[in-house]
């Protein structure tokens, strides 16, 4: 089996050459709005959820081909809800993936209409995606928007936003971490299983694997937001740590903090193993996501 960051190499190659195509320069009056898309996509994103969603193929044994369309319908919400985090009304970020932020290069409302743009257009891309049955891409469709919806990511975003006044509970950083950051994550895995025919129980567990997992996740990137430079994260301080807001690193301490994502991880992978399938490369992915340096 090829080792993990030259499978990575090989799967972001093929997620740029399709997001590039995707999205095309072309000269005309929307040159603008797309210009401002590439720049947001196109930027140095570590893929994670297309990642998974072919990892998940591999799980099955299940050709992926299928699985690149969906992969960028993916990016596109990802990128989106970058876009839109970023902003001055929420945010009000500087730098990004390593370069500023799209709003500061862009004016705000294209910035703004990007991330509608991308938005939007995710949901199209899915619903003409080849090699899928009508069930499956309605399936597909219903899964992004559940996911990045009001009890997904959305809505996680918006409890972030009413939570940065005052002290929270664990319960709810949790509830907070697993919508805002978990669920597009669940969402990955789960494409994966809809795209290689998973029966409602290996679903199931998918979902489960998925929601431990994306929490992890994110209580990594908090513990990362104390602990790497800005050069490194290739994004501003963000405004959570300078605006003191709750998280596990705050409420627990960095080692605690650390000890529950490997906790999540062991617990994601016992669920895993229940499938008995061969969840090697879904494994090194998860093991990237928790000992990740970026
Ligand atoms: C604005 C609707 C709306 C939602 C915003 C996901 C999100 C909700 C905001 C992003 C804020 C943030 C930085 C959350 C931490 C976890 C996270 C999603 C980090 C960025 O994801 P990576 O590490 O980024 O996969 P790259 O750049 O590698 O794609």
């Amino acid at each position: 089996m090829m080792e993990i960051q030259e499978y990575l190499k090989d799967k972001i190659i093929a997620i740029d050459a399709k997001l590039d195509q995707l999205l095309p320069e072309t000269p005309g009056p929307l040159l603008k709005l797309y210009q401002a898309a590439r720049y947001a996509i196109l930027g140095k994103g570590k893929r994670i959820r297309p990642m998974m969603t072919f990892a998940v193929c591999e799980l099955f044994d299940f050709d992926d081909s299928a699985a690149l369309i969906p992969a960028c319908a993916l990016e596109m919400i990802h990128a989106y809800s970058l876009i839109h985090d970023d902003l001055p009304c929420m945010d009000n970020d500087d730098f990004r993936r390593g370069q500023p932020t799209l709003h500061r290069v862009f004016p705000e409302g294209h910035a703004l209409l990007t991330g509608d743009f991308l938005l939007t257009y995710a949901f199209e891309t899915l619903s003409k995606a080849p090699l899928l049955s009508c069930e499956q891409k309605i399936q597909l469709v219903a899964t992004l928007a559940t996911r990045s919806g009001s009890r997904g990511m959305v809505g996680g975003q918006a409890m972030d936003i009413e939570a940065a006044e005052s002290p929270l509970e664990l319960s709810t950083v949790t509830q907070i971490h697993q919508w805002k950051t978990g669920a597009l994550l669940t969402a990955a895995i789960e494409f994966g299983g809809i795209i290689s025919g998973a029966s409602s129980k290996q679903m199931g567990v998918l979902s489960a694997f998925g929601n431990d997992i994306g929490l992890a996740f994110q209580i990594i990137d908090d513990i990362q937001d104390v602990t790497l430079s800005i050069q490194k994260r290739g994004r501003s301080t963000p405004s959570d740590v300078m605006n003191k807001k709750t998280t596990y690193a705050t409420l627990l301490g960095l080692d605690q903090s650390k000890q529950i994502a490997i906790q999540l991880f062991d617990s994601a992978i016992k669920k895993l193993n229940e499938l008995n399938l061969n969840s090697t490369r879904l494994i090194q992915l998860a093991e990237y996501i928790i000992h990740r340096e970026v």
